[in-house]
C-alpha cells in the first residue's frame, strides 16, 4: 500500500495540521509505504518572500521529523524537488473540466479573505491530483479540510483513465472521524489565515496566553456549564484520556470551576503532549545537514517513482 501525504511550507505548523495530517501520517508510515512531501509549490500562491519560504521549509522538515517522521520507513522530500509532478499536473489540466475547479469551495474561500484571484491558486487542485497520482497513492491521510481535493483527484484519475487507459491508481482519502476538524481559539476550523492557531512548537508564555484566550461564554464560576460544543473540551479530548475528559466534563455540568481553571489544565496537557517532540526538535535544529540530507535522499527515492508514472502517463496520451 502506498501512502501520500502534503503539507504546505505557508508558516509555522499547529495542532491541527498535527492531529488532522502528521500524527495519521506518521502512524501509517508502519502500514505501507510511504511518501509524505513538502509543499513548497503550493505555497507560492500565499507565501511571496523567497527567504521566508526557504525558512518556511526548513522549519517543517525539522517539526515533522520532530513529531515523529521516520526517513527511514517513509520518504520524505520537498515537492518542487520532483520536478516531474509539474509536468503530470499539465498533462491531467488537458483532461480536467473547468466545471471540477469552478465547484472547489477553498479558491473561493480563499479569493474571498483576500487572496489574489491567481491561476495558480484556481488550477490548486489539479497540481494536488498530481502530487498524489504521481506516486500511484492508495491513501492519502488529510484533514476534512482536503475531502472535496481528495474527490476532485479521483475525477481527474478517472477522466484520464477514461481516455487513455488505466494509467492511474485511483486513491482513497483517509480522514479520521474524531480530529479531522480541530477547531481553533474562536471555534472556527484552526487555519493559519483565520489567526486562530497553537502552534505545536509555540515558546511556553505565548502558548498559554493563547489557550488563556479561548472564547468562551459568560457563564459565572458557580454556575453549571454546557461540556458540548465547548472548544476548551474539544482541544482537551485531542490530548487526554477518557476518564480525564469525562472528569472535566462532569466538572462542566457541576459548576463551581471557572472556564480559566479548564483552560489552565488545558494548556498542562497540550503542553505534555508535545514534550517529547519539542525535545526531539532541540536535536535536530542543532543538525541542519542532517535534516537536508533526508530531502535529498528522499527527493531521489520520489524521483524515480514519479519518473516511472510520468513516463506511463506520457507514453498513453502519446507524447514520447
Ligand atoms: N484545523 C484542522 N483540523 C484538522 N486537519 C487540519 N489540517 C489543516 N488544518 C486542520 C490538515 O493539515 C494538512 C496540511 O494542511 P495544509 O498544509 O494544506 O494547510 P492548510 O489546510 O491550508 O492549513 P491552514 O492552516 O488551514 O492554512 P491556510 O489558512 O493557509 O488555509 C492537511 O491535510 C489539512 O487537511
Amino acid at each position: 500500500m502506498r501512502i501520500l501525504s502534503g503539507i504546505q511550507p505557508s508558516g509555522r505548523l499547529h495542532v491541527g495540521n498535527y492531529f488532522g495530517m502528521m500524527e495519521p501520517a506518521v502512524r501509517l508510515q508502519d502500514e505501507g509505504e510511504a511518501f509524505y512531501f513538502i509543499a513548497d509549490y503550493h505555497s507560492l500562491t500565499t507565501v511571496h518572500d523567497p527567504e521566508e519560504l526557504r525558512r518556511n521549509v526548513r522549519d517543517v522538515a525539522i517539526d515533522f521529523l520532530a513529531c515523529g517522521l521516520d526517513p527511514a520507513r517513509a520518504t520524505f522530500f520537498r515537492q518542487s524537488d520532483v520536478p516531474e509532478v509539474t509536468e503530470l499536473s499539465w498533462l491531467l489540466s488537458t483532461v480536467t473540466p473547468m466545471g471540477f475547479l469552478n465547484r472547489c469551495h477553498s479558491y473561493k474561500d480563499k479569493t474571498d479573505r483576500g487572496l489574489e484571484a491567481t491561476h495558480g491558486l484556481f488550477a490548486y487542485p489539479v497540481l494536488m491530483a498530481a502530487d498524489i497520482l504521481i506516486y500511484d497513492s492508495n491513501v492519502v491521510p488529510v484533514g476534512e479540510d482536503q475531502k472535496q481535493h481528495l474527490e476532485v483527484t479521483r475525477d481527474i484519475a478517472t477522466k484520464f483513465n477514461n481516455r487513455y487507459g488505466e494509467v492511474f491508481t485511483i486513491p482513497e482519502p483517509r480522514i479520521r472521524d474524531d480530529k479531522a476538524k480541530v477547531p481553533g481559539l474562536d471555534g472556527q476550523k484552526m487555519s493559519k489565515s483565520y489567526g486562530n492557531i497553537i502552534e505545536i512548537f509555540g515558546d511556553e508564555k505565548p502558548t498559554r496566553k493563547k489557550i488563556m484566550s479561548i472564547v468562551t461564554d459568560s457563564t459565572p464560576v458557580e454556575a453549571p456549564k454546557d461540556p458540548g460544543g465547548s472548544i476548551i473540551i474539544d482541544l482537551y479530548r485531542l490530548v487526554a484520556g477518557a476518564g480525564e475528559v469525562a472528569a472535566m466534563e462532569a466538572e462542566f455540568r457541576a459548576g463551581g470551576v471557572g472556564y480559566g481553571d479548564f483552560k489552565k489544565r488545558l494548556f498542562e496537557a497540550l503542553w505534555e503532549h508535545f514534550r517529547p517532540m519539542r525535545e526531539r526538535r532541540e536535536e535536530l535544529l542543532a543538525a541542519p545537514d542532517h535534516v537536508e540530507g533526508v530531502l535529498r535522499d528522499g527527493a531521489g527515492r520520489a524521483r524515480a517513482a514519479a519518473r516511472a508514472t510520468l513516463d506511463r502517463a506520457r507514453t498513453a496520451c502519446g507524447i514520447s
